[in-house]
This record gives C-alpha cells, sequence and structure tokens, in this order.
C-alpha cells in the first residue's frame, strides 16, 4: 500500500494512505541518496507500506525517490544534514524585521537551497502589526527591492491580528504541498493555526532572555488544507543546508548570475577576482545587488569551510 509521510517523531511515522492514517514503524534501511542524512525517512516522502506479524503491525518496506527536498544542517552531527521535508511544489520564507532580524544572509542560503531543485519560494514578512524603527523599514524596504525585482514575491502580514491575507495566500496554497520556514519565532505556527484552525500547533513566546525564541515545533508536520494541499510547519531551522555542489555551480542558484551563465573569460569562474568575469561587470554596473552578491562570496568561503 502506498502512502505519504505527514509526521515524524524519529522512531515512527503517521502516513496518509487511501485507507486513512497508519501508524508506521520503520523496516530495515534503504539505500539514500548521496547525502550523509540523520533522518531516513522525512514528511513528505512517498512510502510503501506493509503488514508485518501477528499484530497487524504496519511497516515502511520502501520509499520511492523523492522530486525534491530541503534541508538544514545537523545540530548534532558535523557535516550531516536533516531533511525537513520532501516533494514539496513550493517554500514559504517566513521572516520578522526584529527580535529577531532574519538576514538577508539567512534568505539568500534559503533561496539557493530552493533554486537547487527549482522550487518557487515566497518571502512572508510577518508582525506586521508590530511598531517598527526606521532602520527596520529600511530593512523591510530592502527586503522588497532585493526579492521582488529577482521575481521572489514578498508578503506582509500579521499571523496574529489580520485575516485579510488569508485570501491573498489561500490561492497560492491551493491544491498544493506549501513548506513553511523560517527562524524560530517568526510565527510558522501561529500562521499555520490561522489557516488551519484544526491542525491547533503549539505556539510559544519568544524567551525576552535570549530573543532566539523557544523550540516548540521538534519535528516537521503535514496538515491538510480544507480546499486542498498541504502545508507543513517545521521546528525553526538555525541553518539551511546546500547539496554538495562545486565552487564554480553555486552562481547557478543565484538567478540574478544564472543568466549569465557561460559567458565568463573561464568556465570554471568563481567569479570572485577572475580576468574577463561578466558577473563582476554586472556587480559593478549595478545589475547584481551588492547584499546579493556578499551573500555569494559567504556561502561559497563557508561551504568550502565544510569540507
Ligand atoms: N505581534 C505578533 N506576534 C506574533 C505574530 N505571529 C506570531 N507571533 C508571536 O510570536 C511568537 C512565536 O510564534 P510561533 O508561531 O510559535 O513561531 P514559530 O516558532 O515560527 O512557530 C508567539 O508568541 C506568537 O504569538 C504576529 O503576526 N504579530
Ligand atoms: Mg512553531
Ligand atoms: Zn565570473
Amino acid at each position: 500500500m502506498k502512502g505519504r509521510v505527514i509526521k515524524s517523531t524519529g522512531s515512527w511515522y503517521v502516513v496518509q494512505t487511501e485507507d486513512g492514517i497508519k501508524n508506521a514503524r520503520l523496516r530495515g534501511k534503504f539505500k539514500q541518496e548521496d547525502l550523509k542524512l540523520t533522518n531516513p525517512i522525512a514528511v513528505g516522502d512517498q512510502v510503501l507500506l506493509e503488514n508485518e506479524g501477528d499484530h497487524e503491525s504496519t511497516v515502511i518496506a520502501d520509499i520511492l525517490p523523492r522530486e525534491n527536498y530541503i534541508i538544514r544542517k545537523s545540530t548534532r552531527k558535523a557535516h550531516h544534514s536533516h531533511i525537513i521535508a520532501s516533494n514539496i511544489d513550493q517554500a514559504f520564507l517566513i521572516v520578522t524585521l526584529r527580535s529577531p532580524r532574519t538576514s538577508l544572509g539567512f534568505i539568500d542560503r534559503f533561496l539557493v537551497s530552493t533554486e537547487s531543485f527549482r522550487i518557487p519560494a515566497s518571502i512572508i514578512v510577518n508582525k506586521m502589526d508590530l511598531e517598527y524603527k526606521e532602520k527596520d523599514l529600511d530593512f523591510l524596504q530592502d527586503i522588497h527591492d532585493i526579492y521582488e525585482t529577482l521575481g521572489y514575491p514578498v508578503f506582509e502580514i500579521s499571523a496574529l491580528e489580520d485575516n485579510s491575507f488569508e485570501y491573498e495566500l489561500s490561492d497560492l496554497l491551493q491544491g498544493k504541498t506549501t513548506l513553511l520556514s523560517g527562524h524560530s519565532g517568526v510565527g510558522k505556527s501561529t500562521l499555520l493555526n490561522k489557516l488551519i484552525p484544526s491542525a491547533r500547533q503549539t505556539t510559544k513566546e519568544i524567551s525576552k532572555f535570549s530573543s532566539k525564541g523557544v523550540h516548540t515545533t521538534t519535528f516537521a508536520e503535514m496538515f491538510e488544507l480544507e480546499n486542498g494541499g498541504y502545508l507543513i510547519d517545521t521546528p525553526g531551522i538555525k541553518e539551511f543546508g546546500i547539496l554538495d555542489i562545486d565552487d564554480y555551480e553555486l552562481s547557478h542558484y543565484f538567478v540574478e548570475m544564472r543568466k549569465y551563465l557561460g559567458q565568463c573569460k573561464y568556465n570554471n569562474c568563481k567569479h570572485l577576482n577572475e580576468p574577463g568575469c561578466v558577473i563582476l561587470d554586472k556587480l559593478e554596473e549595478g545589475y547584481i545587488h551588492p547584499y546579493r552578491y556578499e551573500s555569494y562570496v559567504n556561502i561559497l568561503h563557508e561551504e568550502d569551510d565544510h569540507r
């Protein structure tokens, strides 16, 4: 019997099938993609179930190939990744302007991980009901300027107080599997509860002490929308993982750089200081935003450290 994993606890899984919801355990190990993973099965996975033994216990006997997946760095094991969710149609990154402010570097890392599978991504600025200082509003303007120009939709919402966005978002969500991602405390679970009240996800005050938020959602979980489609709530992400890519490939995942693909003098150009680099020219001419280029260089160096 085929099914889709809608919840993982680490030791057992909740699987949605044509015959309803089943709890299943894992049988044996699977051959995985070329990744060092800390979780063999993720929310969103399509799996094959079998009954085992006299007690009619259900096991996951196999996993179907993943269309795509989003990973984060493992917090427990160096050089390992954890699959946040798989087989998604689009990803929403929830960001906030302060306490905590989501950095542009974090947004860009997220976009590299979605671009590597060509997963459409949107940026949702939450907590717009709060009062902001001028520097926060300048930051908001930067987000609009940078990402809308690149083709990523940017929405401003208040998951807590506003209802109007539901109409705006529900068209986008219908019939699709959408990942809600972002730091801890940005309001992912609050937004999910607004869109699917029956989900009743726990939400937590941000701890005033650290301003970092307390982890309330430990594992990703998938919920069905009333009009079709799914939303995936995830625990707060500290840092997205990036699939193993060669240095010269990284720019393929920056949409504004991708269009100059193959135009540099050297075809393995890293766009750092090579002669005849078209990316550096375009940066100079203002076609590439300096913040985006900065993220590009940072990710390039971080990934080098990782090898
Ligand atoms: N002022 C304000 N607070 C919000 C909003 N959305 C969420 N919060 C609060 O932010 C805290 C963290 O929310 P939560 O949904 O648990 O964040 P998550 O960690 O991303 O799931 C909670 O205290 C929420 O009530 C919003 O739009 N405005
Ligand atoms: Mg949450
Ligand atoms: Zn170049």
